[in-house]
């Protein structure tokens, strides 16, 4: 017998940052964050529940994956299937197709553990509706995947609480505006080039939280920074938001660097990035910088200026295109095949 399902989730990329838990068990952020669902850059993801499978398999983008990123996806299908009531499940192949480039390493765990936490719970559970309780579930499990993919559950900004140490459901994530709220934000993604493999966002943050003395001063600052990014959200003053989101994003980069030894994920493209849209705001374009735990530069700006914007970042040495994407949706089940 065969229960299977098919869904997609969206990236997103956090406007104030999540950086460094305080419970590694229910991987349990640190700090709030709040985030810019994307649209146009997904993950689908299908699980398919086989009798006569020996053991859980996992492609990705057409390739065959082994070792932990293959149990990490069956310790999390366990994890669905416990929170679902169910007693036992069969061996599972799992298919997942990322529509962005995954050698540019923009391939993100967000969509990954949103599409595939949904994607579970319609192949374990026969005429599962994904409403508005059962996203706010999936959302609990998503984070303990991946912190991130909570927010990729829901569409437009989204905000992720920071989590008390033993409590697994603490951090929620919520909708603040569905994607249809504020339809000219653009984010602006420089993809630059990478040379030797960076450090994974768990590990670089983890190394971050034990060995850097400017983490407590991150820490410390996120609640402000959350608190005048939702009011800049609510007012939709871009201006506003987009400061918060440089300083946040910068904040988490100078604890990442004050780590010892130093977690370094800015490089030439990154800062020059930076520097450019700098420059565009002295022409009065409005454009912020943010960059997360690899060499991109991205931009916050208006759909007027998103062309501007984009051309300004592939004048950038170590660039080598662009990415623009709207506002975007939240995780959705795409098909099921239950009775
Ligand atoms: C964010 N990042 O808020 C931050 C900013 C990267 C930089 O969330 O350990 O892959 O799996 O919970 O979600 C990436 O971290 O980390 C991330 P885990 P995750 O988007």
């Amino acid at each position: 017998m065969t229960a299977k399902a098919v869904a997609e989730a969206n990236t997103n990329i956090a406007l104030v940052k999540y950086w460094g838990k305080n419970d590694d068990h229910f991987n349990l952020p640190a700090v709030p964050s709040l985030s810019l669902t994307l649209a146009g850059l997904r993950t689908r993801t299908e699980v398919s529940f086989e009798a006569d499978l020996a053991s859980d398999r996992l492609l990705l983008n057409e390739h065959e994956v082994t070792g932990e990123p293959l149990a990490k996806v069956s310790r999390h299908l366990d994890r669905v299937m416990r929170d679902l009531g169910v007693a036992a499940r069969a061996s599972a192949l799992v298919r997942s197709h990322n529509n962005f480039p995954t050698a540019a390493g923009l391939a993100s765990s967000a969509s990954a553990f949103a599409a595939l936490s949904v994607a579970a719970a319609g192949a374990l559970r026969p005429g599962f509706v994904l409403d508005d309780a059962a996203r706010r579930r999936l959302a609990v499990l998503a984070r303990q995947g991946s912190g991130s993919a909570a927010r990729s559950l829901y569409g437009g900004v989204v905000v992720l609480g920071t989590g008390t140490p033993g409590q697994v459901d603490s951090a929620r994530a919520s909708q603040v505006l569905r994607e249809t709220d504020w339809p000219e934000l653009r984010l602006v993604i420089g993809v630059a080039s990478e040379s030797a493999k960076d450090t994974g966002s768990t590990d670089g943050m983890k190394h971050t939280a034990a060995t850097s003395p400017y983490f407590a001063p991150f820490v410390a600052a996120a609640p402000a920074d959350l608190r005048q990014a939702m009011t800049a959200v609510q007012s939709r003053d871009l201006e506003a938001l987009g400061h918060v989101a440089e300083r946040s994003a910068l904040r988490m980069h100078a604890s990442a660097l004050a780590a010892d030894p130093a977690v370094v994920y800015l490089r030439g493209a990154t800062i020059e990035g930076l520097h450019a849209l700098r420059a565009l705001r002295r022409r009065g374009i409005a454009a912020f910088f943010t960059c997360d735990a690899g060499p991109h530069p991205k931009a916050l700006t208006h759909a007027r200026d998103a062309d501007a914007v984009a051309a300004a970042l592939a004048a950038v040495p170590g660039v080598l295109r662009t990415i623009i994407a709207a506002p975007g949706p939240g995780a959705r089940l795409i098909e099921d095949s239950g009775p």
